[in-house]
């Protein structure tokens, strides 16, 4: 088993398969200076696993947990009824025909009492997981707020520079 680094943030998927989508999340966390624990962990496949993780996060150090998982997504919310610590679930797309449909109602619908953060399928869910993550650190973090604001600055300007270039 792979070991556990301590870090604040863990993201954690299905399977391997599901690594280049979730490149996008370990990136966007790197730009904020955020280096997680990544784990391929299966609710289906390794539920002892999984199982074990959740438990043990918060104790390890972890305060923000991202899960990914395609198909009958079921890793996220089988996390989350086992830890206090946020979990944010990232539905992956298109591996069943249905369009990450599937994925994306099995992981927001959730019973009321165990939360998952629900975000978009795919490539924009990994990387809005990864700044849901940075927001909910920030909260009690001055230095990671301010990369905060400065990121959404220069995401305003380059919409606003797309813009003029138009005219
Ligand atoms: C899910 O099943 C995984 O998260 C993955 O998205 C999907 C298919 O897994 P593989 O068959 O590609 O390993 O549990």
């Amino acid at each position: 088993m792979a070991s556990e680094k301590k870090t604040s943030v863990a993201v954690v998927m299905g399977s391997d398969s599901d690594l280049a989508v979730m490149r996008n999340c370990v990136d966007t966390l790197g730009d904020f200076g955020i280096v997680p624990t990544v784990r391929i962990i299966s609710a289906h496949r390794t539920p002892q696993i999984a199982s074990d993780f959740a438990d043990n996060a918060a104790a390890n150090g972890i305060k923000v947990i991202i899960a990914a998982a395609g198909m009958a997504a079921h890793l996220a919310g089988s996390i989350a009824g086992r830890t206090t610590l946020p979990v944010i679930g990232v539905p992956m797309g298109a591996k069943s025909g249905l369009g990450g449909l599937d994925t994306l109602l099995s992981t927001v619908q959730m019973p009321p009492g165990v939360p998952v953060a629900t975000v978009a399928i795919g490539k924009a869910g990994a990387k809005n997981a990864a700044i849901l993550a940075v927001q909910i650190l920030a909260l009690s973090d001055t230095t990671l707020a301010g990369k905060l604001a400065e990121f959404k600055k220069t995401q305003e300007q380059k919409v606003i520079e797309k813009d003029s270039a138009l005219s």
